[in-house]
């Protein structure tokens, strides 16, 4: 390697290490304060900005991996500007700083107007005034410091052309300890201030035990699992269940000073700590989730048992008062979520859930509370970590995604997966065995159809039906089946005898419409 290279090389790494020990000392304060990590509100702030075709276009291809894709994405921005401020700290280093402390600037900005997190203004602003000094105070160092060695031999490192040689006396090998080492110490602490701060969320979520609810489901019928092999599990597992929200990272919020506050267009305001919910009466409901932003035959669908107080009682003791058509709801990460009044005082069974599948919330699906109500998309209903219910009208506020291309109102749209065959599969011939789920929340599904290529649209055998609000499965062998490739599809009928449309609409501004198809391959 040219020495110019060797250079270059060392500089830009100078100028990486300076910005990696701003994140990690960063990361290690916020840890201790309990707010997010600079990096984190880099990217919150980001998705506050995202309009509503990014998030889709990130949704479609990246999935649920959208989150990781996004931290990455800002690791790299920061990664590639720091290079390039090393790079030119040979020969200006004022842009150089100029450019690492507008690093450190946009963080300390995007830290101090998070509002994913309650923490005071000061407690906001120190990872970002620390991520702003130390990236700054490491850069001028760094460099000083290897200025300092070139100079023991005449050179001024800073004003010297980009061939000239390293001076002789100087010793790499301890330079670099010293700064490999400064690095090491900042990112370890880093990561222990995470492990030492985080975390209040989840011991408390240990320590709590569901009590058995007063109003239990009644036991899961036999016959609702098909017997189709490969498909989705009746109940989906907390584990399996699909995860949407805009949190970059999960809200950490202990039970004990959760509460949640019910208030305005009603005649008593309610204040109910998690304690107060836990003494109420209970009431256990089986309820398939949806989400708008699901795909005709994707993933963004789970069937869960959820414990909860009924909205309904909640709303009725609040007092609901004439003319309230709205409640807008609130997370402990200020996502705002707006439900038509109706669907948490009607007879559908809506809840203030603490449970899923017989266990508190998991921390990423809103421990320690949140809302479900049958027939709403999540978008418009399933508020996580909720904290605050307003009852108001659509006409004195915006909820998040309205802004962001989603209707105001989202009735989730029923719809039906193929789940068996997976895309390409083969069978043998005398074993075409196919299935999947359907669903129609609050009016359950009535038939399925499927069609093979272009024959007759042929009825499937159907699971028993739960109850409305969760999905159906359905299964069907195809007894005749020729060899070669195939495209199955598969349509519904909800319980009002309507049928899926076969046209075909985006998930936005509403939610997907079509026909689910799968092709696959029959055997010789
Ligand atoms: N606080 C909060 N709650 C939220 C969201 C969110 O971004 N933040 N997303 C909603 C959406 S779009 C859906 S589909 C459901 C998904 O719930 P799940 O992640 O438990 O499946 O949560 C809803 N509740
Ligand atoms: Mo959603």
């Amino acid at each position: 390697m040219t020495t110019t290279a060797t250079t270059k090389l060392t500089a830009a790494g100078l100028g990486l290490l300076a910005a990696a020990s701003g994140v990690a000392a960063s990361s290690g304060v916020a840890a201790l304060t309990g707010t997010p990590s600079p990096i984190i509100s880099v990217g919150n702030r980001f998705i506050l900005l995202t309009p509503g075709w990014l998030k889709d276009f990130a949704i479609e291809q990246f999935g649920t991996n959208d989150k990781p894709v996004l931290i990455g994405g800002v690791v790299a921005a920061i990664a590639i500007l720091a290079a390039v401020a090393g790079l030119l700290a040979l020969s200006r280093p004022r842009v150089a700083v100029g450019i690492t402390a507008a690093l450190g600037l946009v963080a300390l900005l995007a830290a101090v107007t998070d509002g994913t997190t309650d923490a005071n203004i000061v407690q906001k602003a120190l990872p970002g005034l620390v991520a702003l000094v130390v990236s700054v105070g490491a850069l001028v160092l760094l460099f000083s410091e290897y200025r300092r060695r070139t100079d023991e031999k005449t050179h001024v490192l800073l004003d010297a052309h980009p061939g000239d040689d390293l001076p002789a006396g100087f010793d790499r090998r301890r330079f670099l300890t010293v700064v490999l080492g400064t690095g090491a110490v900042l990112v370890l602490g880093g990561a222990v201030g995470r492990f030492l701060g985080g975390g209040a969320a989840s011991a408390s979520r240990s320590s709590i035990t569901i009590p058995r609810p007063a109003v239990p489901a009644p036991a899961v019928p036999a016959g609702v699992q098909a017997d189709v092999t490969g498909i989705s599990r009746y109940l989906t597992r907390n584990r399996d269940f699909y995860r949407i929200d805009t949190a970059l990272q999960v809200p950490d919020v202990p039970a004990d000073t959760w509460s949640i506050r019910i208030h305005g267009m009603v005649d008593n305001e309610l204040n109910l700590s998690f304690a107060d919910v836990l003494d109420r009466r209970l009431v256990e409901s089986r309820i398939t989730l949806t989400c708008v932003s699901n795909q005709v035959g994707g993933p963004y669908v789970g069937n869960a048992s959820w414990i909860g107080v009924p909205l309904q009682e909640l709303l009725a003791e609040a007092g609901v008062q004439d003319g309230a058509d709205a409640v807008k709801s609130t997370s402990a990460d200020d996502m705002t979520i707006g439900t038509p009044l109706e669907a948490m005082t009607d007879d559908r069974g809506s809840l203030l859930a603490i449970a899923m599948n017989g266990e508190p919330l998991p921390l990423e699906h809103g421990f320690p509370a949140r809302l479900v109500v049958p027939g709403l998309f999540g978008y418009v209903s399933a508020t996580k970590w909720v904290v605050d219910l307003e009852v108001t009208r659509f006409q004195d506020f915006e909820a998040y995604w309205t802004p962001r291309g989603y209707s105001e109102k989202a009735p989730i749209k029923f719809s039906s997966r193929i789940d068996v065959p997976k895309a390409f599969q083969t069978f043998p011939r005398d074993a075409v065995r196919v299935g999947g789920v359907a669903w129609a929340q609050t009016v359950g599904i009535q038939t399925v159809e499927v069609q093979v290529d272009d024959s007759d649209w042929s009825e499937v055998t159907l699971a028993t039906q739960d109850n409305v609000n969760t999905w159906r499965q359905w299964s069907w062998e195809w007894q005749d089946a020729t060899p070669g490739n195939h495209t199955l599809r598969v349509r519904a009928t909800n319980g009002d005898g309507e049928t899926q449309t076969s046209d075909r609409a985006s998930v936005r501004p509403d939610g997907s419409t079509g026909w689910h198809s799968i092709q696959f391959r029959v055997e010789d």
